[in-house]
């Protein structure tokens, strides 16, 4: 091995150098870099970024440690139909996953990567998804030619040293690899192998694709385990709800991509809940066990933000705006002529002209979009100032309401509460919600999203379906279970609920129902607070009306729905568990 391979001494698990040496020699790159997440490593990598034009530096003075990425425009969001589980057989991944066979996907990858890396680093990232000491946290190693995907990953990740130790000298880690090649969508392929706890991704270099650690390990391949041993892998922020007196209650939410999870999990407060606090413990994904007191608890696995940059304003979402003041990479936004970053819906009105996402001269005037409507920002949770005291604790938060929701224009109340756990179940499994842009293809289409998961569980839908329902049975006191919309709008097709911080009202109720203080009325669809059981001082423009328009239920909307729902069930027909028929059975004879 020459000098260029010469392994530093904190790489001591041999199964890691062994497989680093294997990888190298059939991506053949000209350097391995063996990194350890110092603050030195980052800098040095951060002004090589640079100085090979990945990362443009930001204004210094007005945004220290932040940089601007721009993406190949043919990459700028996941890739569904480029996406594939690589299960033994087809039916193990089921009807909504892209099935691929193991060995065929492994020997086209194969010569997709022999010599990909040549002329190119390959980087060694260890990682750590969960807090130290977690008994739910585990390592991952991911190998790739992507300086961006390396600073990244220390963004949104324990990387380095943390994961080495934690790893010790266990074989047990997931393996990664990912090379750009020449980022062509006819050679992209994120492809995940659970029986080998294997990733390969290739021809990206866009976050949820190549990030391996966050959809592809801490979703696709995590969901598996969480079947197999008894825990739930889900796309959901986590939330600390304090109260003037110091309670606190902790939430997780599933809303699909683009629709409002770290809005939701950073909410600041309106004026009416003064001495009410929000604290943020993740925005995008959840680990949740049972623990030994019956509760459900959840870790957050990583340590960044990879969110949605459009719209984003000291209004809408003040705590993303503090995120994104330091040390932050932005991707795809646009470039104005000091050196800062703008976006649509931004605080101050658009710049005389600027660069867009593109890199091409934008003026107010222009047509298209100054920033790509799934331009995003990385930054550290630590950023953060709701950040959760409790982020670190490897035991993780008690979890008193599952919350879900959708994007949609119509037929959903603004708020309703599940009976139960299995109707519970019935409502997270039927998700319906507008495509965005989050995901390459139409926008703004209703489909089923179930759990918010479609496209991040990696095995059989109707077996999960399946896993929910027995998860009741290990967990002694459940959390309830409520369906958000805060998506509806009116015949003037102006959004009826104002949102944001204004979500408050909504989660107040939620809180209090989880402590048995709140009122509820039995309706169609489950329970729903009554107008008075609803906070609606100091909201304008927004009274009893509006409210009740907010939850009315329509019939003829949902016979419709129920009729749409069924897409989902014919194609899981031969894995859906009897109890998802019942509770449509049961919303049937209730309309
Ligand atoms: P991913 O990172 O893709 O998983 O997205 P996310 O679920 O974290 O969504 P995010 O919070 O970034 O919100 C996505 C879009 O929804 C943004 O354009 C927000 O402006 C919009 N949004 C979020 N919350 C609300 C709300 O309460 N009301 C309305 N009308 N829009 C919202
Ligand atoms: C999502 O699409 O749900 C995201 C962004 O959170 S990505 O990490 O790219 O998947
Ligand atoms: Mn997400």
């Amino acid at each position: 091995m020459n000098t260029a391979f010469a392994v530093p001494a904190i790489y001591h698990n041999a199964h890691v150098t062994r497989w680093v040496a294997e990888v190298a020699q059939l991506c053949r790159p000209d350097r391995i870099q063996w990194c350890d997440g110092s603050a030195a490593e980052k800098e040095a990598l951060t002004a090589e970024a640079v100085s090979l034009g990945i990362l443009i530096p930001l204004n210094q003075q007005k945004r220290p440690g932040c940089y601007y990425h721009r993406s190949n425009p043919n990459d700028v969001a996941r890739v569904e139909q480029c996406t594939f589980i690589c299960t033994p057989t087809p039916d193990e991944a089921g009807p909504t996953n892209n099935w691929a066979d193991p060995a065929e996907m492994s020997t086209k990858l194969n010569a997709l990567l022999a010599g990909a890396m040549q002329g190119r680093t390959l980087y060694v990232v260890p990682f750590l998804m969960g807090p130290p000491g977690s008994p739910l946290a585990r390592v991952g190693v991911e190998l790739t030619d992507s300086i961006y995907v390396v600073l990244s990953m220390g963004i949104m990740t324990r990387m380095g040293c943390v994961a080495l130790e934690q790893l010790g000298d266990s074989e047990r880690f997931t393996r990664g690899i990912h090379s750009m090649l020449d980022v062509n969508p006819e050679r992209r392929y994120i492809a995940h192998f659970p029986n080998e706890n294997l990733l390969i991704s290739v021809g990206s270099n866009y976050g949820g694709n190549v990030l391996l650690g966050k959809k592809c390990m801490a979703l696709r391949l995590a969901s598996h385990w969480g079947r197999d041993e008894g825990w739930l892998a889900e796309h959901m922020l986590i939330l600390g709800v304090e109260s003037p007196t110091g309670d606190k209650t902790f939430i997780a939410g599933a809303f699909p991509s683009a629709c409002g999870k770290t809005n939701f999990a950073m909410l600041n407060p309106p004026a009416r809940f003064a001495g009410w606090k929000v604290w943020t413990v993740g925005d995008d994904i959840a680990w949740m066990k049972p623990g030994a007191d019956g509760r459900l608890y959840a870790i957050n696995p990583e340590t960044g933000y990879f969110g949605v940059v459009p719209g984003t304003n000291y209004k809408s979402n003040p705590n993303a705006m503090e995120c994104m003041r330091k040390d932050t990479i932005f991707t795809n936004v646009a470039l104005t002529p000091d050196g800062d970053v703008w976006w649509e819906g931004k605080d101050e009105p658009p710049p005389a002209e600027c660069l867009d996402w593109r890199g091409q001269r934008w003026t107010p005037d222009s047509k298209e979009k100054a920033a790509h409507p799934n331009s995003r920002f990385c930054a550290p949770m630590t950023n953060n100032p709701m950040l959760a005291p409790e982020v670190n604790d490897p035991a993780g938060v008690p979890i008193s309401a599952i919350i879900f929701g959708g994007r949609r224009t119509n037929t959903m109340p603004l708020v309703y509460q599940a009976f139960n756990w299995v109707h519970g179940v019935y409502v997270g499994a039927t998700i319906g919600s507008e495509t965005t842009a989050a995901a390459v293809g139409a926008v703004g289409q209703v489909r089923r999203d179930p759990m918010a998961m479609l496209p991040f569980c990696g095995y059989n839908m109707g077996d999960y379906f399946r896993h929910w329902l027995q998860m009741r049975r290990v967990i002694k006191s459940p959390p309830r279970i409520f369906h958000v919309n805060w998506f509806r709008k009116d015949a003037a097709g102006k959004f009826l609920w104002p949102g944001y911080s204004e979500n408050m009202r909504v989660l107040k109720w939620i809180v209090d129902r989880c402590r048995g203080e709140a009122n509820a009325n039995e309706a169609l669809l489950g329970w729903v607070p009554s107008a008075q059981d609803f906070d609606l001082d100091g909201l304008d423009g927004f009274n009893a009306e509006r409210l009740e328009q907010a939850q009315s239920t329509d019939v003829e909307e949902w016979r419709r729905e129920v009729l749409q729902q069924d897409e989902l069930f014919i194609k899981l027909y031969s894995h859906l568990p009897k109890e998802i028929i019942f509770q449509r059975e049961l919303l049937i004879a209730r309309l």
